[in-house]
């Protein structure tokens, strides 16, 4: 061995060593590092297991109610015949009570400090029914949490053509014969609310609330709504209605006690003076607070 070997031989050696005692070090301190994708500072969302109560409360509208009006389904006979009186259901009110409202916990503290979203909510194994029947999305606006499945079938003698159109998530649009097979879809981010039209039948309009939380509900026949299992805590409730672009919004903060049950009734029509700008928040709870329904 020259030498030069021998010179090149150390070098060899000690560059191997060193490459090693780095690569050590590295793995060392990558362990301390946030890992990718996770904020430093951030625990790992837990669920929330303590007591809980409920929101509850009735959605009015005043002021008359624009009137129903038929829809033309001249387009497709199956529909004129499966529902001869197919009517518009953007703003269907019931002795001045409002029905397809969609309310929800927008944000929120949890007694304890913690924000609602920050703890993790289970994706409920059911899957939500929406059924096409008529020619007509039926429930008209539903809610879902995140990877929730949605069960779509279609009842009538005619095809569909489902489209939603959301902002954040995966657009598709899909056809569904008369008889073929349920389609299961999902939504993977929180989107309040995506539109649905079916490309076959341009009346065809239904909403889906998509949430990270189940704290969301949609007010029936009577205007009311129930949402349960809240955690005590002090959070901003949106209630939203169609209509326009992107609906309308009112806004309230309302306190749920541990196992108590707290009322927050929403006014939409004429005179109803909130809208979702901030400043209501302020007046909001002294309007609502005559507003108090005993059935
Ligand atoms: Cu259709």
């Amino acid at each position: 061995m020259n030498k030069q070997t021998k010179v090149w031989l150390v070098l060899v050696i000690a560059l191997s060593l060193l490459a090693l005692g780095s690569a050590c070090g590295g793995g060392g301190s990558g362990t301390n590092a946030p890992k990718d994708g996770s904020t430093a500072g951030s625990a790992e969302a837990t669920p929330y297991t303590g007591a809980t109560g409920t929101i509850s409360g009735v959605v009015a509208y005043n002021g008359t109610a624009p009137a129903a009006k038929k829809i033309d389904t001249t387009a497709d006979p199956a529909c004129g015949k499966a529902n001869p009186n197919l009517m518009t259901d953007d703003t269907i009110v019931t002795d001045g009570k409002l029905a397809n409202v969609f309310v929800y916990i927008k944000e929120g503290t949890v007694e304890g400090g913690k924000k609602v979203g920050d703890y993790s909510w289970a994706t409920p194994s059911n899957a939500v029914q929406l059924d096409q029947k008529g020619c007509h999305y039926n429930p008209h606006v539903m809610g879902v949490q995140t990877n929730q499945k949605i069960s779509i079938t279609n009842s009538d003698q005619t095809q569909h053509n489902i489209h939603p159109t959301p902002q954040l998530n995966q657009e598709w649009n899909q056809t569904q014969a008369n008889g073929a097979p349920p389609l299961e879809k999902s939504f993977n981010r929180a989107e309040v609310l995506i539109p649905v039209k079916c490309n076959q039948h341009p009346w065809m309009k239904a909403y889906i609330g998509v949430m990270k939380t189940p704290f969301f509900a949609v007010s029936g026949g009577n205007g009311s709504y129930e949402i349960k299992n809240v955690p005590p805590g002090t959070y901003t409730v949106v209630a939203w209605k169609e209509g326009g672009a992107k609906g309308t919004e009112k806004t309230m903060q309302v306190t749920v006690a541990a196992n108590g049950s707290a009322k927050a009734d929403f006014a939409f029509g004429e005179g109803a003076a909130t809208t979702s700008t901030q400043p209501s928040l302020e007046m909001m709870p002294a309007l609502v607070l005559p507003a108090v329904h005993k059935h």
